[in-house]
């Protein structure tokens, strides 16, 4: 079945939202508490529907990418800090390269400082990525460059880097369709050799079928580093056959779930389309000022600046 490019954008943003709502009354949380939430039903019921960090920071990126048709470092930047709501749950990371932008220093520069120099390898930069996914699905150098430099506004570390671009090419990947290809575009894609062993892991651990949650996150991981949560999500999307089977197990790993919700809401989306998603998620999801609405018309003016 053939799902067209439009529904797939939406599918990305939205997805990204209901996998970070799902996920955020649970984040931080062990696999055995946040099945004494949600159970062991097959069907989750959303009952919270506020989306945290993770989808604030996507807003922003798509946001920027529209008004300037492509990437603009320093208008992506500010609106990270013009769209701020401490209140959303930032990491410490880049809760700080932020606030050191807001007070002047250059947005390619604030986030190096951080971790004694080391810069941060959280997921921070991976999981707000979808819109660049989609805007550069079709040019996979393009996409590196732009996911590098869109993470060097809060993560400088190699490893926050190139989590951002494995999962904005997985999320490219799947506007294309490409699921059964996906892990070994992914392997051929990445330059370093701790998600090359990450994506190695996938591979054997999909070839096993079915395999105790305990393993999964003893091999792939569910923290808040890039390379303990990308890989979790690429998994979770190619293990399973609908979006709402694969967003689910994201968020029943634990840990990070939120994120790793996310960001398999964000692949999984870009691969069914909106319609793929439950609906009774999306009409949970909060709709004020920048809720499930303004996401969706956010999804089709990205669509249309890439048409036209
Ligand atoms: O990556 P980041 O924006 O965090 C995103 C997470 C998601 O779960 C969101 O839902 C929200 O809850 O926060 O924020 P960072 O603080 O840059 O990175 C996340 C964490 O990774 C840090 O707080 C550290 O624990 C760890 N970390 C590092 N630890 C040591 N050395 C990241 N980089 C380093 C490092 O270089
Ligand atoms: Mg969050
Ligand atoms: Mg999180």
């Amino acid at each position: 079945m053939k799902i067209d490019l439009k529904s797939k954008f939406t599918g990305a943003l939205i997805g990204t939202a209901v996998g970070d709502a799902l996920g955020a009354p649970v984040e931080g949380w062990s696999m055995e508490q946040v099945r004494s939430v949600y159970g062991e039903r097959k069907r989750w019921k959303m009952s919270y529907g506020r989306y945290t960090d993770d989808t604030e920071l996507m807003i922003g990126v798509a946001e920027s990418l529209i008004r300037n048709k492509g990437f603009n470092g320093a208008d992506m930047a500010r609106t990270f800090v013009r769209n701020y709501d401490a209140k959303r749950g930032y990491g410490p990371g880049s809760a700080g390269a932020l606030k050191r932008i807001k007070e002047g220093e250059s947005w390619d520069e604030a986030s190096k400082k951080l971790f004694g120099g080391e810069g941060s390898y959280g997921n921070g930069a991976a999981m707000r990525i979808a819109p660049i996914g989609l805007f550069y699905y079709d040019n996979a150098d393009a996409l590196r460059e732009i996911a590098y430099k869109s993470s060097q506004i809060t993560h400088s570390h190699d490893l926050g880097k190139e989590g951002a671009a494995l999962q904005a090419f997985a999320v490219a990947l799947a506007v294309r369709g490409q699921k059964e290809s996906m892990l070994s575009e992914l392997k051929e894609f990445t330059q370093n050799d701790v998600y090359k062993e990450k994506l190695r892991r996938v591979e054997a651990l999909l070839d096993k079928g079915a395999t105790p949650k305990k393993e999964i996150i003893a091999k792939l991981g569910n923290g808040m580093a890039a390379f303990d949560s990308v890989p979790t999500a690429i998994y979770s999307f190619l293990r399973f056959d609908s979006f709402e089977d694969s967003v689910i197990y994201a968020v029943s790993l634990g840990g990070d779930t939120d994120t790793i919700g996310a960001m398999t809401g964000a692949i999984s989306g870009a691969y069914y389309g909106k319609g793929g998603i439950p609906n009774e998620w999306i009409e949970q999801l909060e709709d004020g000022e920048k809720g499930r609405s303004y996401i969706k018309r956010l999804a089709e003016e990205l669509y249309r600046s890439k048409e036209l």
